[in-house]
């Protein structure tokens, strides 16, 4: 009996032992070994607090850009704009998000005034520099500010690829910004009907 109690208590101690370091290797975020992708908690162009579950069962177009960007982000925003009109009814599938690399001017309202311009469904999201930060790492983005000629002005240069996610939050493939309208509807056509 007391034999057969050190043999519980040894194997206690071992799935207590290969637990934690379980817990200890398992990563806080997204590194640059794994698949692009992030858990995040943001507030949309709305007001409303949205995280990445609430997306769960949707194809995710995730671009990362900033609503003073003079031409990557505003040709980005029309392409998945047409995107979206090619798909048709299966756009009903997708959601696509426009994450603000720049929340220190891109407030609820200004992401308002600007996202749905391009189409009322793309939605705007923002959020603590510090939530973005690693939900651009996350995606392995990647972006950088620029001083302007002026002073406190600025520009930003960016990551411009739109990545495609799954409805399990799975990462399916990064669009690269030469990509197609007719290409990304193609792809997700595919993908949605699979
Ligand atoms: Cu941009």
């Amino acid at each position: 009996m007391v034999a057969q109690q050190k043999v519980a208590h040894a194997i206690a101690m071992i799935c207590f032992v290969l637990a934690s370091h379980l817990v200890m290797l398992a990563p806080a975020h997204a590194t640059s070994g794994e698949a692009p992708g992030s858990r995040f908690i943001l507030s949309a162009h709305d007001g409303r607090t949205v995280t990445d579950e609430d997306f769960r069962g949707s194809h995710l177009l995730v671009f990362f850009g900033y609503t003073h960007c003079p031409d990557v982000c505003p040709t980005s925003l029309m392409t998945i704009a047409r995107v979206l009109e090619l798909l048709g009814d299966q756009a009903k599938s997708v959601k696509a998000l426009f994450i603000t690399v720049d929340p220190a001017r891109d407030t609820h309202s200004v992401l308002a005034e600007f996202v749905p311009y391009f189409d009322p469904r793309i939605i705007g999201l923002t959020g603590s520099q510090e939530m973005i930060d690693r939900v651009v790492k996350g995606y392995h983005a990647k972006y950088t500010k620029v001083p302007g000629k002026t002073d406190g002005s600025y520009t930003i240069d960016h990551t411009a690829a739109i990545f495609h996610m799954g409805p399990n939050g799975e990462y399916l493939g990064r669009f690269p910004f030469e990509t197609t309208p007719e290409d990304i509807a193609a792809k997700l056509k595919a993908s949605i009907t699979q």
